[in-house]
């Protein structure tokens, strides 16, 4: 572990979000699916993305587009263990997203430093006692169902609080199964059972999921309705022209003591804080020298 992430632990003194890549070794993924599918085609893009300044990369075999169908276990293994192996032989930090505590299991094995379950363990009874056992920091998204039909469920008497309180059980429900506080991150699960506007208003509320205390996570990378802004409801941006979108979102999450954002394209994001913090230097030379003026 190295760097200025000092670890994947909640020990690091930061001043913006970590970045982490999305590796997707899906034949079908909404924004990338396909273009990494090969372990050969995933590794040199896992490259790019650290060269881009990555700080972990989150290695997925499993699409959660809405409608998508699961692939089994064994694809799954098949997709993801060969992938991490491969770049934990290189040093790089490593996530795994997936719903299975078998593929968390043999990821972690293979050299995988971290879990991200979209599900916040409730797809699979196993992942809770798993990830307890192993003691690995757990990335726990707001889910309310598989992608299948995940949008029938995008109902909420207001989202902010909705999407907080049920963080805030699945918090209580992990601790008391003994995984300890300081390896959980919780995530708002944007796009996931949540409409355009959800999105929106929980993008604004992000200080009513930090204020929980663990570290947050935030995934807004190319997702829908960031195509949607600006345009008809029949003219979307197609995702790989989500970027810029994406990278304001970075400096939201940044502005928002977010431990971490998950994002396609690093260069975009990186270079966004890059500008942010020359900014905020050359605001606070200007205060300085007004102040001794
Ligand atoms: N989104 C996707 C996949 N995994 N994991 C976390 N923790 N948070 C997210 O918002 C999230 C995720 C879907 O996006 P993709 O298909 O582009 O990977």
């Amino acid at each position: 572990m190295t760097g200025r992430l000092g670890g994947l632990g909640d020990d690091a003194v930061r001043t913006r979000p970590l970045i982490m890549g999305v590796l997707n070794v899906t034949p079908d993924s909404f924004s990338d699916g396909g273009e990494w599918f090969t372990p050969e085609a995933a590794l040199a893009h896992a490259q790019e993305l650290l060269e881009a300044g990555a700080d972990l990369l989150d290695v997925g075999g499993e699409s959660t587009r809405p409608g998508a169908e699961r692939p089994s276990v064994d694809e799954e293994l098949r997709r993801v263990v060969p992938v991490v192996r491969a770049l934990a032989d290189t040093g790089a930090q490593i996530s795994v997203d997936t719903m299975r505590a078998e593929v968390a299991r043999a990821a972690l094995e293979a050299g995988a430093h971290l879990v991200n379950d979209v599900s916040g363990g409730l797809a699979d009874p196993d992942m809770v006692p798993f990830v307890a056992e192993a003691g690995a920091p757990f990335v726990v998204m707001h889910w309310r169902g598989h992608s299948t039909d995940m949008q029938s469920r995008a109902h909420y008497d207001d989202v902010v609080e909705d999407v907080r309180a049920e963080l805030l059980g699945r918090l209580e429900s992990l601790t008391d199964a003994g995984v300890r506080l300081k390896d959980i991150i919780l995530d708002p699960g944007l796009g996931f059972a949540k409409r355009a506007e959800h999105n929106w208003a929980l993008l604004a509320g992000l200080d009513r999921i930090t204020d929980l205390g663990p570290r947050v996570l935030v995934g807004a990378s190319r997702k829908t309705f960031l195509g949607r802004v600006g345009r008809a409801e029949d003219d979307l941006r197609p995702p790989l022209e989500r970027d810029v979108a994406t990278a304001v979102t970075t400096l939201h999450a940044a502005r928002h003591d977010v431990w971490c954002v998950r994002v396609h394209d690093v260069a975009g994001s990186v270079s966004a804080l890059d500008a942010a913090d020359a900014l905020a230097a050359a605001e606070a030379a200007r205060a300085g020298g007004l102040g001794r003026g």
